[in-house]
């Protein structure tokens, strides 16, 4: 029998190719003779365009074109997408491809340059003269609420939007509540930063009329749809192939970014391919960031600590530009609550405009604040009330028998947030055990003993994941047997041929090394969404598993009829369909053969395929109404998102001179439904708790008043090491399926990051003593919060 692959840990097919150096990133794509393109980009905070002069530049050998604004014709020539927008979002604001009249912050673009090479490329920079009458900047939260500067003219107050939603009655709840207190909170700016940073390569074909583009993107067919808009092309002249990607972590979902038109545009225009790659530094000041808001919590509650009202404002800066529209501050709005259910709740944000780089989603999108805020609450109320941190959140706990549940929200597309599934006091006492919550007291008498200092945190969160509308997959089964599987979504190291193939070949009972599977490459899979908002797990793996399932029918179909059988006697496993109970079989690549009409001619006695035949003119060439070629091809769409949970734990030692923050344990319950692979969820759970370490204690991006960011490489930018990651996380698995998709499926892939400032500031506040309220922490502040409370 084939064994069961789903579920089981088998190892990544990737890695061998990447492990060698044998991946393929855009930076390896060279069609043919290719031009190099570099941006220039604003050294301004803010400022109006007066004149820009390109005259020297067009005489420097080497340089094929130079565009400014006023070149840009068309559609091109108007605003960015907005790709995401809602009602509430009055003052949505995207850049142009290239800076109109105005920049908004440094790193914006303003005139992009083709030469022979990428020196010559960013040498003639240099000779572009831009007049800037200057503005002055709005940086930071505190700024642009006082509105004495305003980003865009048009914007009063510098609020893009205003949101408001309420379950219940908050603040009479609040005002009738034996106890409350209040919380202000900071969580400030970050972003990701994936090895490989964003590249295009474009390359025209004059006698097809068709435009090929290699990406580094999170979502090539939304490449697709811009650039074939933006150029007035037709969606079928325009294939958009994503190869390897070295890490997308959000930032690379299509906005698209203006190099991804540019490029195309170029290559178009100058007959000749193009490239740009950009540098490290142009990832930091002009792709995007995310997290930063200030957050003001009011509470009430019961003497267990059950809240009865939670109103929560937070203030959200959004950077220059929205291309994703509110989708950031409505998730932690909306996931703020986590496996909670606070019977009154109002949460009310404002999204700002700053003069910094725009904000969109980085891994996590939203929850990681909301988590934040909700998890701190937790832990205030239990200190007011002088309970355990554990008890207080099992008061508040959905729980199991109440699903699905709806919180009373609504979400970005307006239909009710509902929870699916989940069993948090399972999660709860799983990570209670697994981090030693109930023996921490005497471990920390133990170290005090020693002079150590040490604290414990916890923090849980739920995460939507599995959003819509639809991802599709083709399921091909070759002459050999083998087969070949497409999905159109792309992928950035999360192992997902590995996981797709394992469900082919569970489905399909072929051998997992006989499954290939192709992503991101519009030519194979025209129509697709992408990978983001940890959905390629359920989504495409739902989609796969229903294509899988027709092609295997398919297969059984066509075996009936030569074996002549009935499909209800056939079995299909080990790469052959078998008459139940005989060992009369024919082997799947056969079937394949005879499912085309242009076929080689089968033979009864050997079961297999020998000559070529034209099949027979006055037979169908497969069942009744099949179409030839034995393939499945099917699109799944949910009723709505699926709600993975999770829990972490860490114990953290704090340096009593030094202020030094060292991990000792860090662990994680985790519940993202039926586990594909094991492996492959933990490898995404350790990838977010290394992305959420440096969250909490290192990464922020430190802008100074005048909008200039002051850390922009890798010198200054502080990312943890593998010496600063835990040795090693100690990880359960809860397994609650999704009644919502065929396999029972959860998302996993950005759950690792979601609690890190929530779970660092309280296991830091529990070893000190005193509230930590600002993310990320440094020992230097660490230090200078102890003067701050040192016994006077
Ligand atoms: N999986 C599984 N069983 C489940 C759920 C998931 O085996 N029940 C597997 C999936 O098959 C997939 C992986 O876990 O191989 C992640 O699946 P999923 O949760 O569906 O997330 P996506 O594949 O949609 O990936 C997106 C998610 C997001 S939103 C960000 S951001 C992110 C992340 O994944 N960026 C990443 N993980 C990343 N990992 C790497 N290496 N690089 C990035 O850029």
């Amino acid at each position: 029998m084939t064994t069961k692959l789903f579920g089981t840990k088998v190892n990544r097919v990737e890695d061998q190719r990447f492990l060698r150096g044998r991946g393929r990133y855009v930076d390896d794509v060279l069609p043919g003779p290719t031009l190099h393109a570099a941006v220039l980009r604003s050294p301004h905070a803010h400022a109006r365009i007066r004149a820009i002069d390109v005259d020297a530049v067009l005489d420097i050998e080497g340089v094929h074109a130079v565009w400014t604004y006023d070149d840009l014709t068309g559609a091109m020539a108007e605003p960015l997408p907005l790709l995401i927008p809602h009602p509430t979002l009055t003052h949505g604001r995207t850049q142009y491809a290239l800076a109109k009249d105005e920049v908004n912050y440094v790193g914006e673009a303003i005139a992009f340059v083709v030469a022979e090479d990428r020196y010559v490329a960013e040498d003639a920079l240099s000779a572009i003269v831009v007049d800037y009458e200057f503005l002055p900047p709005v940086v930071g939260i505190a700024a642009a609420r006082a509105a004495t500067n305003l980003v865009h003219d048009d914007v009063p107050g510098n609020v893009g939007a205003r949101m408001e939603q309420e379950n219940g009655d908050a603040r009479a709840a609040i005002a009738a509540a034996p106890h409350t207190l209040t919380l202000d909170l900071d969580i400030e700016r970050s972003a990701c930063m994936p090895m490989e940073g964003r590249g295009t390569v474009a390359r025209w074909d004059p006698d097809s009329a068709r435009l090929q583009v290699w990406t580094s993107t999170q979502t090539s067919t939304g490449v697709r749809a811009a650039v074939a808009a933006k150029l007035g092309l037709d969606l079928g002249q325009v294939d958009v192939i994503t190869p390897d990607v070295g890490g997308g972590f959000g930032v690379k979902i299509n906005h698209p970014w203006p190099e991804e038109l540019l490029v195309p545009l170029a290559a178009r225009t100058l007959g000749r391919p193009v490239k740009f790659t950009e540098d490290r530094r142009e990832h930091f000041i002009s792709s995007a960031h995310e997290r930063a808001q200030v957050q003001h919590i009011e509470v009430g509650y019961d003497d267990e600590g059950r809240i009865l009202g939670l109103d929560v404002e937070f203030w959200h800066d959004h950077g220059a530009y929205t291309p994703y529209g509110l989708i950031v501050p409505i998730i932690t709005s909306t996931q703020l609550l986590g496996p909670y259910k606070p019977a009154n709740y109002r949460v009310v944000f404002e999204s700002l405009y700053t003069n910094t780089v725009m904000v969109t989603p980085y891994r996590g999108a939203g929850r990681p604040q909301g988590c934040y805020a909700m998890e701190r609450t937790m832990d205030a109320i239990a200190k007011d009330l002088g309970k355990d941190r554990t008890e207080v959140r099992a008061v508040n706990f959905i729980q199991p028998d109440e699903f699905p549940y709806e919180h009373g929200l609504v979400f970005q597309d307006g239909r009710p947030l509902t929870y699916d599934s989940g069993d948090y006091p399972a999660s709860l006492e799983k990570i209670k055990k697994l981090v030693g919550w109930d023996e921490f007291e005497q471990f920390r008498a133990e170290m005090a003993a020693e002079g150590r200092r040490v604290g414990i945190g916890l923090a849980c969160y739920v995460e939507g994941t599995g959003v819509g509308p639809y991802e599709g997959a083709h399921v091909h089964i070759e002459t050999s047997g083998k087969v070949k599987v497409a999905t159109g979504l792309t992928t950035q190291g999360q192992g997902h041929a590995t996981a797709f193939a394992q469900i082919v070949a569970d489905e399909l009972g072929v051998r997992f090394e006989d499954v290939e599977v192709v992503t991101g490459d519009t030519r194979r899979m025209p129509y697709a969404v992408g990978t983001f908002a940890s959905r390629a797990a359920v989504m495409s793996g739902s989609a796969i598993h229903l294509a899988a399932k027709r092609a295997k029918e398919k297969a059984l179909r066509i075996a009936a009829d030569a074996l002549e059988a009935s499909v209800e006697d056939l079995e299909l496993a080990e790469g052959k369909v078998t008459v139940r109970g005989t060992d009369t079989s024919i082997d799947l690549g056969t079937v394949a053969v005879l499912s085309n009409p242009l076929r080689y001619a089968f033979d009864e006695a050997s079961k297999a395929a020998t000559q070529f035949s034209v099949g027979d003119p006055g037979k169908p060439p497969v069942a009744e109404d099949d179409e030839p070629g034995l393939e499945g091809k099917d699109f799944y769409s949910p009723e709505r998102s699926t709600f993975a949970s999770g829990m972490h734990a860490v114990i953290v030692e704090t340096d009593p001179l030094t202020a030094e923050i060292r991990i000792l344990k860090y662990a994680v319950v985790h519940d993202c439904g039926h586990l594909i692979n094991p492996m492959i969820v933990e490898g995404q759970i350790h990838g977010g708790v290394a992305q959420g370490v440096g969250g909490a204690l290192y990464e922020r991006m430190a802008y100074d008043e005048s909008g200039q960011l002051l850390n922009a490489s890798f010198m200054d930018f502080l990312m943890p090491y593998a010496s600063e990651v835990p040795e090693s996380i100690d990880i359960d698995h809860l397994e609650t399926p999704s009644p919502l998709n065929p396999l029972g499926i959860k998302g996993a892939g950005e759950a690792g990051v979601i609690p890190s400032a929530a779970v660092f500031a309280a296991a830091i506040e529990d070893a000190e003593g005193f509230p930590i309220t600002a993310m990320p922490i440094s020992p230097s502040e660490l230090f200078a919060l102890r003067k701050r409370h040192a016994p006077v």
